[in-house]
């Protein structure tokens, strides 16, 4: 099978090619990143020279580029992991958010449907459901209710996705899984800002009273997830995915604390995020029982894993925090 995966120099982009990689050595795969702030080749360096690999910068805006690369490949399926992806920033400059992941889903719908491509995964996320109460879960069936710039550009890709199949019959499916954690996970999210600025004697900012509550599922899961949507799903269909794994950020903040024996009084309670959603809880019968996908990792094996691959991998953390590797990317391949 040759892989096409748009936005694989991220964090779970990145998880995934390595995944494939060495799960399937029959399978060629090419990663298609336009590699903005988020995206990083150091999080690849260990499968670069790879003969079954091959990277291409470039934005999924660039229609003829992909258009390309799909003939020249011979590309069976496009799995789409670009996009914006941080709730706080698309507060902050909405715009980024639709040209990608809208309009950017769009155009790759355009160059899938045109090839007659075997098959489109759309990465998307439970966010799109909106926030949940103290109970119930979101399921396939539960109504898109986004309420960040983020989420609803999130929920009109994959409304774009779902056009596509019923209009044009595109094989189609759309995975919305809870919020990962694991190695690569940029140090602007939740747990490995936590963690790095534990590290580094800093703040740790808790918005709010602490008490939202995210379903924590380790990245690692989420691939195995995607792989078997790539190989089983069925048309046109979605399938969610968690662990019910569900933690509140007071929780997660202080897991960390002490993991890491530095003091509480580095917690710092600020401002709450404008329209911070209270809950996010997902049932993954379907995928569970139509799939056979089940997590493999439980909370506490990845999250201590998670905690010792930052403190081995501060060079890592340590050239994004400071801009380092941005500026040494862009000399690399800022013109091509
Ligand atoms: P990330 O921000 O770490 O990575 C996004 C990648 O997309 C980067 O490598 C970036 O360079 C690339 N990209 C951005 N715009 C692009 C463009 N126009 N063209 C080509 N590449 C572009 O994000 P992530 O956390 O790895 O998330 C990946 C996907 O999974 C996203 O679609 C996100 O919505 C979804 N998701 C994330 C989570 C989570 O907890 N992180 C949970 C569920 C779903
Ligand atoms: O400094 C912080 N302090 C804080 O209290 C940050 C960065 C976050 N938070 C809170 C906000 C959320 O309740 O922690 C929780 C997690 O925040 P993020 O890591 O920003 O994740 P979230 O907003 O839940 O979105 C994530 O999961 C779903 C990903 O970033 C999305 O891409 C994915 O779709």
């Amino acid at each position: 099978m040759n892989l096409l995966v748009t936005g694989g120099a991220g964090f779970i982009g990145s998880n995934f090619v390595r995944y494939m990689l060495e799960k399937y050595p029959n399978y060629k795969v090419v990663n298609y990143d336009l590699l903005t702030y988020a995206g990083n080749l150091e999080n690849l360096k260990d499968v670069e020279n790879h003969p079954n690999y091959t990277f291409v910068k470039g934005d999924i805006n660039n229609r003829e580029l992909v258009n390309y690369l799909v003939k020249t490949h011979e590309i069976d399926v496009i799995v789409n992991f670009a996009a914006e992806s941080h709730v706080d920033r698309s507060i902050t400059d909405p715009d980024i958010f639709v040209k990608t992941n809208v309009l950017g889903t769009q155009a790759l719908l355009d160059v899938a449907k045109a090839n007659h491509i075997k098959k489109y995964v759309q990465i998307s996320t439970d966010e799109v459901y909106g926030t949940l109460g103290e109970t119930g879960y979101f399921t396939e069936e539960t109504p898109l209710a986004p309420n960040s710039p983020y989420s609803a550009s999130k929920a009109g890709g994959d409304l774009l996705v779902r056009a596509y199949h019923e209009t044009y019959g595109l094989n189609v499916n759309i995975t919305r899984c809870s919020n990962n954690y694991g190695p690569y996970h940029f140090p602007e999210k939740l747990i490995p800002l936590m963690i790095t600025n534990a590290l580094e004697g800093k703040e740790l900012p808790i918005y709010g009273d602490g008490q939202n509550i995210r379903d924590w599922l380790h990245v690692k899961d989420h691939c195995a997830a995607i792989d078997l949507v790539i190989h089983k799903g069925r048309p046109g269909e979605v399938y969610n995915i968690g662990g019910h794994n569900e933690r509140t950020n007071n929780e997660i903040v202080h897991l960390i604390v002490e993991k890491l024996g530095v003091s509480k009084d580095l917690i710092k309670y600020v401002a709450d995020r404008p329209g911070h959603d209270r809950r996010y809880a997902i049932d993954p019968t379907k995928i569970m029982t139509e799939l056979g996908w089940k997590p493999q990792y439980t909370f506490e094996k990845g999250i201590a894993e998670t905690i010792q691959w930052y403190i081995d991998n501060q060079e890592w953390w340590k050239n994004i925090k400071s801009g380092e590797y941005m500026n040494y990317y862009q000399k690399q391949y800022g013109d091509r």
